[in-house]
């Protein structure tokens, strides 16, 4: 009996150190708003967004959501430029709704264009060096109502470390990653217990 909780005990160990190896995706976050459009713009509303690279680096998924717009939005970009510039749009978003807009955008489908990388690797760089800013638009502010820096490495933004499941989740990979991290804490969590009863039982 002993011997096969020792079994449950190492085999839940051992889900919690091959988890942070899954969570490879990297995840990007930052805050919308008329302040960081260049020039700032005085607005009510206000956003958050999640940008992920996946595992295999071959999509970028995005989780947006945002609230007291002037109006209906138009479009949602991620457009290559530094915090303090406004530069062309390199991903496009499908489509935006009153609230948000998630999706995913795959490196084959990537195009180019003018003032853009060359590639799908010059875009992953532009991201990961905090050279591309998520930008939704409305009617009234055409050139983008709210924006954010999407983080870089040397801290252009605010990183959201790979180990936060919560906000890789949408890549799906994330979320399986949870549920095994969860279900190896409950057996451990049982393992303890039963242990426990056994223990007092004697
Ligand atoms: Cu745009």
């Amino acid at each position: 009996m002993r011997r096969r909780w020792s079994a449950v005990l190492v085999a839940g160990m051992l889900s919690l150190a091959l988890a942070p190896a899954v969570l490879a995706a990297e995840t990007l976050t930052t805050e919308l708003s008329g302040d960081n459009a260049v020039p700032p713009i005085e607005v009510d509303g206000s956003g958050e967004a999640t940008v992920t690279i996946s595992d295999d680096e071959q999509t970028v998924t995005w989780d947006v959501s945002y609230s007291d717009l002037t109006g209906a939005p138009a479009a949602g970009h991620i457009h290559l430029g530094a915090a303090d510039a406004n530069g062309p749009v390199m991903i496009p978003f499908a489509e935006v709704t009153e609230s948000g807009t998630t999706g995913s955008f795959a490196a084959a489908d990537y195009a180019g264009g003018e003032g853009l990388p060359d590639d799908w690797d010059g875009v992953l760089d532009a991201i990961r060096d905090g050279n591309s800013y998520v930008n939704i638009h409305t009617e009234a502010n055409p050139g983008g109502e709210i924006r954010g820096q999407l983080a870089g490495d040397d801290g252009a933004g605010a990183t959201t470390p790979p180990t936060d499941t919560e906000a890789i989740a949408p890549t799906g990979t994330g979320g399986s990653s949870t549920a095994v991290l969860l279900v190896a804490l409950m057996l451990g969590a049982l393992a303890g217990l039963t242990r426990f009863a056994v223990a007092r039982r004697r």
